[in-house]
């Protein structure tokens, strides 16, 4: 099957910058510096239907359009490599793998958006990826494909690696932005965006690891052929399905956006664990809706996804297999969201601990009828605060109580766990 991500993937390390360059990488930033002026750069990005990889799914083009090119002032590009959604380890894959596509695919959107100074902003626990892209930062600096005058031309592009010091509220894109500037890492409110006004008040983009390391392909192939990797029309190009959970085999692999739940798990993962039957899955990290048996065969894209009431996210898929307890699985995100609320909003940071209490009361057998009902008042209400962080939190409690609402109330009724 065609790799766009992991073309250049070596098993067991990480590619050389000789070996990337000999298979065609920068090629694509020879390209545009020489043939593309930086708004056909962006129309490609745009034409291609590349979505942001890092949960959202916004379109990239669309994302990159939004930013003023006539202000004075630095405007900024960051690449977010907070990978901390349970679930997700799709983008450090790629870097121990790879830093070049995303060291190439940064460079492509400061030229198309007009940035002479990007950031990567990464988790301080990914040092085999930090050191890798450190060394790929001089690598391409010293072969003259970044720095000053690139390619002997009039771009010049700089790209710093920020360490960071690891909070899940750090991946959001304005608590990032706080965190670059020194501040605590709280979300700023929605509108402004960042890409009219972000970092130190200027116009920037923030997009995933997964999303820019596209870019090179794109532009070296072209924005149809990228589109037409895609299993589907609602699709475009390929994706990174890290998968975990009841599964024979436990991969990340690259496959085109589209591909059904079912094949995915048959296929790459080898089936489920042997004795064990589907109960259910998180398809896109620890923020989406439970899928059950009978989403086995929905595609594998953003709109799809959508339609059957979760969302693809990044990707990550979680596998829960049949008498697996689910009031315990979502007891464990919300723990997990609890305990990374930045605590700003009211919301968060009263409504996540306490919705633990709950269902931490009802696993335990002490649970009442009327928990449910509360339950689903914080579903709603919850959503009411300045990031997704909260509204995440309440998507697998929302596809308990819609698809497993009897084994909730089974747990009330036996007044105990009724997998224990
Ligand atoms: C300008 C408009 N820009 C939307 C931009 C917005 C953002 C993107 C998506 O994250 C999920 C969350 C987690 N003018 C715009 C506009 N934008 N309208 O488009 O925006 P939105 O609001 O749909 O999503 P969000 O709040 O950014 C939602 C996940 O993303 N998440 C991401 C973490 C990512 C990493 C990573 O990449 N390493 O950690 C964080 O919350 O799943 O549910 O850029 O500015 N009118």
């Amino acid at each position: 099957m065609e790799q766009v991500l992991f073309r250049h993937n070596r098993p067991g390390r990480v590619v050389t910058f000789k070996e990337y360059c000999d298979e065609g990488g920068f090629n694509a930033l020879r390209k545009a510096i020489s043939e593309m002026t930086p708004n056909e750069v962006q129309q490609a990005v745009i034409d291609s239907g590349l979505r942001g990889r890092g949960g959202a799914g916004f379109s990239t083009g669309r994302k990159w359009s939004f930013v003023p090119r006539d202000l004075p002032g630095p405007r900024w590009l960051i690449c977010n490599c907070d990978e901390m959604e349970p679930g997700t380890y799709k983008d450090r894959v790629l870097l121990e793998h790879n830093p070049y596509s995303l060291i190439e695919g940064i460079t492509l959107a400061c030229y198309a958006l007009g940035v002479r100074h990007a950031f990567i902003f990464i988790r301080r626990g990914y040092e085999k990826a930090a050191n890798n892209l450190a060394r790929g930062l001089m690598e391409a600096k010293e072969a003259g494909l970044l720095g000053q005058h690139i390619l002997t031309s009039e771009f010049s592009v700089d790209i710093d690696l920020h360490l960071s010091a690891g909070r899940y509220i750090c991946g959001e894109e304005t608590a990032l932005i706080n965190a670059l500037e020194g501040k605590r890492p709280n979300p700023r409110s929605k509108p402004p965006f960042p890409a009219t006004k972000g970092l130190w008040g200027g116009p920037t983009v923030v997009n995933n690891v997964e999303t820019l390391a596209n870019v090179p392909a794109i532009i070296a192939k072209g924005p149809g052929w990228f589109k037409g990797l895609a299993r589907n029309a609602e699709g475009a190009g390929m994706k990174l399905f890290c998968v975990s959970g009841a599964v024979q085999n436990r991969v990340c692999v690259e496959l085109p956006i589209g591909t059904p739940l079912r094949e995915i798990i048959d296929g790459p993962c080898g089936g489920m664990k042997p004795g064990t039957k589907f109960k259910a899955c998180i398809p896109g990290g620890a923020s989406t809706q439970f899928l059950t048996p009978e989403h086995l065969d929905v595609p594998m894209d953003y709109d799809t996804v959508a339609k059957v009431g979760s969302r693809l996210g990044s990707g990550a898929i979680i596998i829960f297999e049949e008498g697996c307890c689910l009031v315990a699985a979502t007891l464990n995100l919300i723990t997990f969201f609890a305990r990374e609320s930045c605590g700003w909003c009211t919301p968060c940071r009263e409504g996540l601990p306490f919705v633990k209490e709950v269902l931490t009361r009802i696993e335990a057998g002490g649970g009442e009828e009327r928990d449910i009902e509360i339950l689903r008042e914080h579903v709603k209400y919850l959503n009411y605060t300045f990031c997704a962080l909260a509204p995440g939190a309440m998507a697998p409690l929302d596809g308990l109580l819609r698809h497993f609402e009897a084994e909730l109330r089974e747990h009330i009724v036996q007044h105990k766990c009724p997998f224990k």
